[in-house]
């Protein structure tokens, strides 16, 4: 898709070079432990070698045939597979590839590896190095490898869907155009520079220069407003919960990971370390965080539980203040929302239920029982739709991580400044003009300056 200068032929060239330097890769990619199938990839030069000694033949081009796997030295049998064979460079990692999907146990896993990265030039694959070897060799760029990143570590379905755009080359394929139209206007701007006495060269450059920096500052601004939404769903929402011991702050954290994960105790001042638990609401991946009560204390450890409970809250996107019935206490003041609520509903009858609800209407918005499950439905769906709001609806954001943020950032400015300058420097245009674009193949992970002048020779056919 993206090609990071080299081209698809002096890349082969290079490897039949270097065949005996490029090691051939070899790993497990399905997961670890007992599992049915168990898929080995085989990236690199000697690929079909590996296949020749392993299965005896190399199975037409990415067609699945089945295959018996053996011994390269003794020929003993070890498994029947499934074997498939993936010429380069149309490949994920652009190199010669082979799959064997052999059963999974343990030892026939071991056996097939300890058969390939036997074989001379041959080695196991570092983590990521399949990845790797695609982005070096031009086959993928780097939102594209964040993309993937992102897809496997997807937890939450609108995690998954965010990330799948990218792993397609959404934000790549984007910042790769933005690239190429500043790459022509610079060409344009040089070109004025340096053949201004040439007369084929059109004499004013420089409001045409402005129209697309413009459009181009308010393509990526857009694309900017989506950020926080796309870096928020990569990362999940938190939500700590917080408040005087013993609230029952822990029976909730636990009621809402349906799991017995905090030590609950009538003893006020039972957590101190903060857990953590990763909810999926509706889809949006949300984190609960479980604090210490928060009150003056003597002893160190729990004081030191009690700075991490404020400090936590205080970041928190969300923080659930939690009284017990009766209990009045005004949370911290904190930047992020609050919600109040009041714990232990099961404790209150139902008249004083009514008072109770009356004297701090205003304030508590939950009154709910973690013990019993009364009321926690209708918060848990509060909740979720708090999480929907923060995480928005529709389209995927396009800019979802903080290297992305800061790069089109800079961008925006340097094409602020660039609009700011127009006409009256050239010089000083293109230097702007050429950061934004610089700028942009370090978001695509790849800056060939080679591109101005292709495009300067492409488009006003110097010479002749
Ligand atoms: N009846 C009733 N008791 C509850 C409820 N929630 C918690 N409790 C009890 O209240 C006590 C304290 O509960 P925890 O969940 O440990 O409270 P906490 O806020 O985490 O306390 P610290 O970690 O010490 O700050 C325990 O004895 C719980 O069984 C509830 O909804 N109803
Ligand atoms: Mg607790």
């Amino acid at each position: 898709m993206y090609k990071n200068g080299i081209t698809f032929t002096s890349l082969s060239n290079k490897m039949n070079q270097k065949s005996d330097i490029i090691p051939t890769i070899v790993a497990l990619s399905s997961g670890k432990g007992l599992a049915a199938i168990a898929v080995i990839r085989i990236s690199g030069p000697r690929a079909r070698f590996g296949l020749e000694t392993t299965i005896g033949r190399v199975p037409s081009p990415r067609r699945a045939s089945l295959a018996t796997v053996r011994d390269p030295t003794t020929k003993e049998p070890i498994d029947q597979a499934l074997a498939l064979w993936f010429p380069g460079p149309e490949t994920e990692t652009g190199e010669d590839m082979a799959e064997l999907h052999t059963h999974g146990g343990r030892a026939v896993v071991e056996a097939t590896l300890t058969a390939l990265t036997g074989l001379e030039g041959f080695r196991l694959a570092e983590a990521g190095e399949f990845t790797r070897r695609a982005f070096e060799n031009g086959q993928i760029d780097l939102t594209v490898v964040e993309g993937l990143a992102d897809l496997i570590g997807a937890e939450t379905q609108s995690q998954r869907r965010q990330a799948f755009q990218q792993l397609v080359g959404t934000l790549g394929k984007r910042a790769d155009a933005w690239r190429q139209r500043l790459t022509e206007a610079l060409a344009l701007v040089e070109a004025n520079i340096d053949f201004s006495d040439e007369g084929d060269v059109p004499a004013d450059l420089s409001g045409q220069v402005l129209r697309l920096v413009t459009e181009l500052k308010e393509e990526i601004s857009k694309a900017l407003a989506g950020a926080a939404r796309g870096e928020r769903l990569r990362e999940g929402l938190t939500v700590a919960v917080a408040g005087p011991p013993n609230a029952g702050k822990s029976t909730l954290f636990n009621a809402l990971a349906r799991r017995d994960v905090a030590i609950v105790s009538p003893i006020p001042g039972t957590t101190r370390d903060v857990l953590e638990v990763h909810l999926d609401l509706n889809g949006y991946p949300v984190t609960v965080l479980d604090t210490a009560g928060i009150r003056e204390s003597g002893d160190p450890v729990e004081r030191e539980g009690i700075d991490r409970a404020r400090s936590r809250a205080a970041a928190a996107d969300l923080v659930l203040w939690i009284t017990e019935p009766g209990d009045l206490r005004a949370p911290p003041p904190l930047e992020s929302p609050i919600w109040r609520i009041q714990s232990k509903a099961d404790l209150v009858d139902s008249d004083a239920k009514l008072s109770s609800g009356r004297e701090s209407e205003a304030q508590t918005r939950f009154s709910l029982s973690a013990k019993t499950g009364e009321g926690l439905e209708h918060f848990v769906g509060a909740l979720s739709a708090f999480a929907g709001q923060a995480f928005g609806s529709g389209e995927s954001a396009l800019v979802t991580r903080l290297r992305h943020r800061l790069l089109l950032e800079r961008v925006v400015e340097t094409l602020n400044r660039a609009s700011k300058l127009g006409g009256s420097d050239l010089e000083l245009l293109a230097e702007e003009l050429r950061a934004a674009a610089t700028d942009l193949g370090r978001l695509l992970g790849k800056i060939d300056v080679e591109d101005v002048l292709d495009v300067i020779f492409r488009d006003f056919c110097i010479g002749k």
